[in-house]
């Protein structure tokens, strides 16, 4: 066995390969199923019990050495080969790369958002990851409200005398506004929220709302018809007209649901308003003097409207898509059908 030793070594020794494929050939031979260092190691069996620990040493550091010399070699052969790569044209012309586009949602948001401006509405922007106060409590919601159980509403901690929310609507951000900012408000707040909702055509458990709020001396509902008549001709064209069916929301007294007229088919009836005329974009009201209280306005003195709207659900009637999953599944099927010059 000594012999056969030696003479592994000095194949090693003589050992004399280029290219990456040699060396692949000597491992096979030296280190292989049926290479001799393992044919060596096999016979190991047959030493005699008290030759065993000088046979295993000496054979442990064989295939260290081996191992090694030809690790070595496969490094030195890989960097010739890099060498003798063809050069790269550097005068070639690059990968194109494919402009990006707005996402629909992020477009409509924001002509949501540039028609409020206009109006002289401010913007305001809060956490995605909320208090009790700010999403329910302020908001007058009672104390059983189903909004407030765990199958609507996503809890990130409950352990606690404070549980944290992911907020259900962005009306968090309004009283937050009330409690920090001076009087006359004028504002407007989109942003993401969560529901606990099972996924559908219809419904989804992330979505975008933009809300409003707008709280001074004498606010009427007038004021909240007109600003909202504004809106939707701008919106939607300015032959667009509006109606307001009563609604109820624990924030607003008296609340209304608002349908604008359907721009597809101009009241005539279609598949899209479902043969009525009429679309629904939004929710609306005057803030219920609790809600004004509670953050610590006087509501003898003030008054105020609110409003609120899903994006997608604008996305979905500006461009009649039929199915709201169509805007999280980043297909780029659909997201290319929305790039166009102004908006890249
Ligand atoms: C404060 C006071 C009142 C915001 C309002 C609605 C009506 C409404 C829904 C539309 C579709 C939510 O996205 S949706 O599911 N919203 O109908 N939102 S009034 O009222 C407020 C907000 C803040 C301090």
């Amino acid at each position: 066995m000594k012999e056969a030793i030696e003479q592994v070594l000095k194949q090693l020794e003589e050992l004399s390969v280029s290219s990456q494929k040699d060396v692949e050939e000597a491992r096979v031979r030296f280190l292989g199923k049926k290479g001799c260092v393992t044919a060596l190691m096999e016979q190991f069996r047959t030493v005699p019990a008290e030759m065993k620990r000088e046979y295993g040493q000496k054979l442990n550091e064989l295939k260290k050495t081996v191992t090694a010399r030809i690790e070595a070699l496969k490094e030195q052969a890989e960097a010739t080969a890099v060498q003798l790569a063809p050069k790269q044209d550097l005068s070639m012309p690059g990968d194109p790369l494919e402009p990006g586009s707005r996402h629909p949602v992020s477009i409509v948001r924001q002509e949501i958002v540039d028609i409020f401006r206009k109006f002289g509405y401010d913007v305001a922007e809060g956490p995605e990851i909320e208090d009790d106060w700010h999403v329910f409590e302020a908001l007058n919601f009672p104390p059983n409200h189903p909004a407030r159980e765990m199958q609507d509403t996503f809890f990130v901690s409950t352990g606690h005398l404070n549980p944290l929310l992911l907020r259900t609507h962005t009306s968090s951000v309004q009283v937050r506004t009330m409690e920090s900012q001076p009087l006359p408000i004028r504002v407007i707040c989109p942003g993401r929220v969560f529901r606990n909702e099972a996924i559908s055509a219809r419904a989804h458990c992330i979505f975008h709302q933009v809300e409003g709020l707008y709280i001074d001396k004498d606010v009427t509902f007038a004021d909240l018809k007109q600003a909202i008549l504004l809106f939707a001709r701008e919106m939607f064209g300015p032959d667009t007209e509006i109606r307001m069916r009563p609604s109820y929301f624990p924030f607003t007294e008296p609340s209304a649901e608002v349908d604008v007229s359907c721009n597809i088919c101009h009241g005539k009836g279609c598949n899209i308003c479902k043969g009525t005329g009429w679309l629904e974009i939004m929710g609306c009201g005057m803030v219920d003097p609790n809600v004004l209280e509670a953050s610590g306005i006087d509501s003898k003195q003030y008054s105020g409207f609110a409003f609120g709207m899903g994006v997608e659900r604008i996305a979905m009637l500006k461009w009649q898509v039929n199915d709201l999953r169509h805007y999280f599944e980043n297909d780029m099927r659909f997201l290319r059908e929305f790039t166009t010059a102004t908006e890249v």
